[in-house]
């Protein structure tokens, strides 16, 4: 029985703001669940996921894949955005339109307007894979906000402070919730706990986030 994982968790869209330019979006995601998953498919298969390697020489529990003009990438050379799949060589799949609309439509209701991401990460989680605290400062513009949304089996993300030693809050993320993250929050640290086993109806025994950005 994995019923009880998804206990408590809302069901109807609502939005809170968690803290100075955090907004989060319950639920914004899930009518377009579908079209979201079939667009994760369509870039996963020229664009595999795969563990990266940190700068440190660690591989990374999470796997990653990306779509748009730009990808983020880690290796031994360092954190960075490319044009080009290092995988394949070849640049990342396009920014499907149910993506883009999403990403606009999700910072739009938070308050950011004319939002037009240039690249989308997509995060995949499987169980016992977590990510551990960091700020997102690899992108130009940090006027610009990031959109986060959440699919499949529910994990904990802890949002911290602008300094490390912070305590963070944990806030559990579920499937279809988007979160915009902007003003005083963007360069906050965050991180995910490990993951749960559990299995989901749309994604099985993991859960995907993908954070859309404006790199350049
Ligand atoms: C707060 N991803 O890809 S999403 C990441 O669940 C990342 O995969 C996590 O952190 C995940 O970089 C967290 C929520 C999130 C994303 C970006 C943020 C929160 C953020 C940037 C600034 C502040
Ligand atoms: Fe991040």
């Amino acid at each position: 029985m994995t019923a009880d994982l998804f206990d408590d968790l809302p069901v109807q869209p609502s939005s809170e703001t968690i803290d100075d330019g955090a907004v989060v979006l319950r639920q914004f995601a899930k009518e377009r669940e579908n079209a979201v998953m079939a667009a994760i498919q369509w870039v996963t298969e020229s664009a595999p996921l795969r563990h990266m390697q940190t700068p440190g020489g660690h591989t990374m529990s999470v796997a990653m894949s990306c779509c748009g003009e730009l990808g983020w990438v880690t290796d031994a050379r360092g954190y960075r955005y490319q044009s080009a799949d290092p995988c394949t060589g070849k640049p990342w799949p396009s920014m499907p339109d149910v993506f883009e609309r999403l990403a606009r439509e999700a910072a739009d209701a938070a308050g950011y307007r004319d939002f037009c991401p240039d690249a989308c990460l997509i995060n995949r989680y499987e169980p016992g894979a977590k990510m551990g605290l960091h700020q997102d400062k690899n992108e130009s513009d940090f006027e610009q906000p990031i959109v986060s949304v959440s699919l499949g089996l529910p994990q904990v993300f802890q949002f911290g402070g602008l300094k490390r030693n912070e305590r963070p809050v944990n806030i559990t993320l579920a499937h279809g919730d988007v979160v915009v993250w902007g003003g005083p929050s963007r360069l906050r640290y965050h991180g995910v706990l490990r993951l749960k086993t559990g299995s989901h109806p749309l994604t099985g025994a993991c859960r995907y986030n993908l954070t859309f950005r404006r790199a350049r």
